[in-house]
């Protein structure tokens, strides 16, 4: 396999080189202190297990704007030039990007790579003008897609809803979207599509036929699944839940009823679901909660890796480095026997006053690192604390005997009430949450 770092006929990022490990001693900010890529944890390589994606959309189109200021970020890939020939600078920067900083994936929404056309049948030109040179780059460089998907929430005609729009004919521009989307994804051989909804909720209850909207999703998805399969997509279908933001409400809340949708919907065979960890805390829950409920039903695809910030309200989008919410993540997911086609997807931005550009490589160093070693960590916990076993002889008691035909459905209600007047009044059972904690400390 060729390994170029810049494709194009300009380098974006010079001065830095490829991002090598140089281990926890080293004060380079530009390498890996714990991110070993070929170092095997558990049976299988640090790459192997983290499967890390760049995202385009924070990384190589966003430029730092907030609601009260306009952007900061101006890097050579945005000098003021005609749309397609913007979107190809775009391209050959975030290429040389993603194989300098050794993340094997990407992932991307169609208008981060081709800018809108004027109708329908341009937006396709330009989408697939611009996948054709992906297709090109990534096999130069190796580079693969984790998913795709089709940005539904930033053009004004989706301000009502895509999917559940109350105007049909809006509906079918969303459908016009997803398709050329799946499209691309499949060209280039990405093994995830997402759909996340930011419009698919309610700003107010009270003009809002949220029955119908519903099944209005479920109907668009079942038309994306039919027409991704019949193209050839065998990757899987993800949902991305988040509870509110652009919405006051969206429908896909949070893991839970994401699950409960797809099995009313029937769509659970072909769809999974994708866990951003700063949509789980704004649902109220913790990142590894959200995974938790996910490896439970059997339907946890991929991660959006990042985190918010436990004094803001909304969706901030950092790089993680919570070492301690990286471990409960991991456990889960080693506990799960790790990634299917899923991956760790960087959705996540550097500050708006974090101008410089080798801030976005700090940025990712730091994530990668933080994964890799809470990786190492959660693996350590698993074989040799205990943890794992302890939690298993909580539930001893649906092992065998009268718990486990209970377990097994083979005792009604009498017959429970009859056990209970037998063995009178249970021992109270330490939960020994303190224990678990502190031993998740001492391994840090
Ligand atoms: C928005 C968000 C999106 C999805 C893809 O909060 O997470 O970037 O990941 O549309
Ligand atoms: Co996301």
């Amino acid at each position: 396999m060729t390994h170029s770092y810049f494709t194009g006929d300009r380098e974006y990022f010079p001065g830095i080189g490829k991002i090598a490990f140089e281990g926890r001693e080293s004060d380079n900010p530009l390498a890996f202190k714990f991110y070993d890529a070929g170092k095997v944890v558990a049976g299988k390589t640090m790459a192997e297990h983290l499967r890390f994606a760049v995202c385009y959309w924070h990384t190589f189109c966003a430029k730092g704007a907030d609601p009260f200021g306009v952007d900061t970020q101006m890097f050579p890939w945005d000098e003021p030039v005609e749309e397609m020939r913007a979107a190809r600078s775009r391209m050959d920067a975030a290429f040389e990007f993603f194989t300098k900083l050794g993340a094997p994936y990407y992932c991307f929404h169609d208008r981060d790579m081709a800018p809108e056309g004027e109708n329908v049948a341009e937006s396709e030109r330009n989408l697939a003008a611009m996948v054709a040179l992906a297709r090109e780059r990534q096999d130069a460089t190796g580079m693969k897609l984790l998913w795709g998907t089709a940005n539904l929430f930033g053009h004004p005609r989706y301000m009502n809803g895509a999917a559940t729009n109350p105007d049909f004919a809006v509906v079918t521009h969303a459908a016009a979207q997803v398709k050329a989307a799946l499209e691309a994804t499949v060209e280039l051989g990405g093994e995830n599509y997402v759909f996340w909804g930011g419009r698919e909720g309610y700003a107010a209850l009270i003009n809002t036929d949220t029955r119908r909207e519903m099944d209005h999703l479920a109907r668009f998805l079942h038309a994306a699944r039919d027409y991704g399969r019949s193209i050839g997509f065998q990757g899987t279908f993800l949902i991305e839940p988040k509870p509110m933001e652009p919405s006051k409400h969206q429908y896909d809340f949070d893991a839970q009823t994401v699950i409960g949708f797809l099995r009313h919907y029937d769509l659970a065979d072909d769809f999974k679901v994708n866990v951003e960890a700063n949509h789980a805390t704004l649902a109220g829950h913790s990142f590894a909660h959200e995974l938790q409920m996910c490896t439970d039903a059997g339907l946890l695809g991929s991660i959006d890796a990042n985190r918010g910030d436990p004094q803001n309200g909304w969706d901030t989008d950092q790089f993680a480095t919570d070492l301690y919410d990286a471990i409960q993540a991991m456990l889960v997911l080693l506990a799960d026997g790790g990634f299917g086609s899923g991956g760790l997807n960087f959705d996540a931005k550097v500050r708006r006053e974090s101008v410089d550009l080798e801030d976005i490589f700090i940025g990712h160093i730091g994530a990668m690192d933080t994964f890799a070693r809470a990786l190492e960590v959660a693996h350590a916990l698993r074989e040799r604390s205990g943890i794992v076993e302890r939690k298993q002889a909580r539930y001893a008691s649906f092992d065998s005997g009268d718990g486990a035909r209970f377990a097994r459905g083979e005792l009604d209600l009498s017959a429970l009430r009859d056990l209970a007047l037998d063995s009178g009044e249970p021992e109270t059972l330490s939960g020994k949450q303190e224990w678990y904690e502190n031993v998740i400390n001492q391994y840090l």
